[in-house]
């Protein structure tokens, strides 16, 4: 089987309400569809969102790292070559967000030309996983209308609350109004995005201390090393690390420096391909992860689902797959599912994703 073409579909649906947090805001879905044809008909699918505040990329850069790079490099490969694709890819920097659409739109055919779910071919662990609800910035009561709402419609009973806005005080009351709201069985764990700074985690986590959160994700830059492994040193909750280690090399990095006890994995920016070594390399060094999730369309949680179910060190903990809900519609014939705070990944061969060709025609913003 030889790659044929490969199309990025820039493509804009709004968000039902903005989704803020300590580094930037999203009020639109403007991401990209990545499709690659082969010469046997099958199609692989993907979907790229672009996080500029993170890392650099924007709608545009995306579809010209696709259209100027990627498809004269995949032209005529083999899509089982993913090692080798990969490691042509390699030779461009940065670009994450591009390249993890491409290795998931290859899974995608792999998956159907030897027809199983690609949740099968990448480990097969559990048939379903616990959905964690990110919640966006806002006023306390706000958040917490949020979470009932989402804890209501689809039994979600896992949070991850942004934080790190300077004062803290207003996260300090929103986490306690959410936790008095929620009740002691809700798992809550923060995201700062690196908002804070010095030991202002430390105290937050301090004023926070009867509150039951379970662990504290980009406390501050992880550039501030000596401030990061103190926060780390002296939380008394795991500190997991996300922005600040996108690839596997910074995860090895932060992890033997003391800098993170843990690791989120978001196949929007490692693909299945590298978020698999990223898990293995976790599992080597005893620390644990969490599927996290790029404020991700519909196609792209998808692909998370199909992750986190496969492995069991990413289904053994709530993943993050609900951010779609608050889009205003999807690309797909059927969008997926939350069931009493659960998500299966699809059972088609590949990854399930079946395009719906008029929203596309709708909502791509190239023509
Ligand atoms: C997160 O975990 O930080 C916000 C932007 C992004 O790329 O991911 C999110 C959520
Ligand atoms: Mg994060």
């Amino acid at each position: 089987m030889k790659v044929t073409a490969v199309e990025a579909i820039p493509f804009e649906i709004p968000f039902r309400r903005p989704f803020a947090f300590a580094s930037g805001v999203a009020t639109v879905a403007d991401h990209v569809l990545v499709r690659i044809r082969t010469d046997e008909g099958i199609v692989g699918h993907a979907e790229a969102p672009p996080r500029p505040y993170t890392y650099g990329e924007s709608q545009t850069s995306i579809v010209a790292a696709v259209h100027d790079w990627f498809s004269p490099a995949l032209a005529g490969a083999d899509p089982f070559g993913r090692e080798r694709i990969s490691a042509t890819l390699a030779r461009i920097v940065g670009n994450p967000t591009a390249k993890a659409a491409v290795d998931i739109a290859l899974w995608d055919i792999i998956g159907q030309a030897v027809g199983q779910p690609v949740q099968s071919l990448l480990g097969g662990y559990a048939a379903s996983v616990r959905v964690t609800h990110m919640l966006g910035l806002g006023s306390p009561s706000e958040m917490v209308d949020d979470a009932c709402r989402v804890r209501d419609t689809y039994g979600i009973s896992a949070f991850k609350v942004k934080v790190g806005r300077t004062p803290f005080g207003v996260d300090v009351e929103a986490v306690r109004a959410l936790r008095s709201a929620l009740g002691d069985d809700v798992e809550m764990y923060l995201d700062a995005n690196r908002g804070w700074r010095g030991d202002d985690a430390l105290r937050a986590l301090a004023a926070l201390a009867d509150a039951g959160i379970a662990m504290l994700e980009e406390p501050g830059p992880a550039d501030d090393i000596l401030t990061r492994r103190r926060t780390v040193e002296r939380s008394p909750v795991p500190i997991v690390g996300d922005e600040s280690c996108t690839r596997a090399a910074e995860v090895a990095r932060l992890l033997l420096d003391g800098s993170c006890d843990m690791v989120s994995i978001k196949t929007s920016r490692t693909g299945f391909t590298d978020s698999a070594k990223i898990v293995g390399l976790c599992e080597g060094l005893g620390a644990g992860v969490v599927l996290g999730n790029q404020v991700d369309g519909a196609v792209a949680t998808l692909a998370g689902v199909t992750f986190a179910a496969a492995h069991r060190a990413t289904a053994e903990r709530p993943a993050e797959l609900s951010a779609f809900v608050d889009m205003a519609d999807d690309l797909l014939t059927e969008p997926p599912e939350i069931v009493d705070g659960r998500m299966a990944p699809p059972q088609q061969p590949g990854l399930g994703i079946t395009i719906d060709d008029d929203k596309v025609d709708r909502y791509r913003v190239d023509r």
